[in-house]
């Protein structure tokens, strides 16, 4: 039948992107003129509703952007910051993508930018790895391994506590 050759022909053609190979170990991931190294989360306890992860971008070429993130742990992941106002840390989504400037490095890392993984369909365990797709503006899209550091690890932050437990979080004051 034409139409399942149509068909198979389709869904070849809809899946431009092969994602990079994934490396083995923690290493760097390159794609275009950026440069992905040390992508890790952590462990959650068992009824987090939400993770959060890290990575270093370098960039060694023009300014690029990070637009979206996507991950197969939970229902939604998106792209974070951290500010603190009047004392009071809060948690906000960067709706235009985090920019990664001509020729800079961008960390993601606790206390600031980073990648938010909402409503987690189940714990992550520590020594795991957690397959994220980032998606740049320019460079394209690629998949980068999160190796799962324990509960807590590398200071206070996310996942672990504080608003973060329960149901989620509040996001963006505006509404509500
Ligand atoms: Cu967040």
């Amino acid at each position: 039948m034409t139409f399942v050759k149509t068909l198979a022909l389709a869904a070849a053609l809809a899946t431009p992107f092969v994602l990079g190979s994934v490396p083995a170990s923690a290493g760097d991931v390159t794609v275009g003129d950026l440069t992905l190294s040390n992508a890790w989360t952590r462990a959650t306890p068992p009824r987090a509703m939400a993770g959060g992860g890290f990575v270093t971008i370098t960039n060694a070429g023009e300014a690029d952007r990070l637009v979206a993130a996507s991950a197969p742990v939970s229902e939604k992941t998106e792209l974070h910051e951290m500010v603190v106002t009047d004392g009071v840390m809060k948690m906000r989504e960067m709706e235009g993508g985090i920019e990664i400037p001509a020729g800079g490095t961008v960390d993601l890392k606790p206390g600031g930018l980073h990648v938010m993984f909402m409503g987690l369909k189940a714990p992550i365990k520590e020594g795991e790895t957690v397959p994220v797709t980032l998606t740049f503006e320019n460079a394209g899209t690629v998949e980068v391994s999160f190796t799962a550091e324990k509960i807590g690890a590398k200071g206070m932050g996310m996942g672990t506590g504080g608003g973060m437990n329960g149901t989620g979080m509040k996001h963006g004051q505006s509404k509500n």
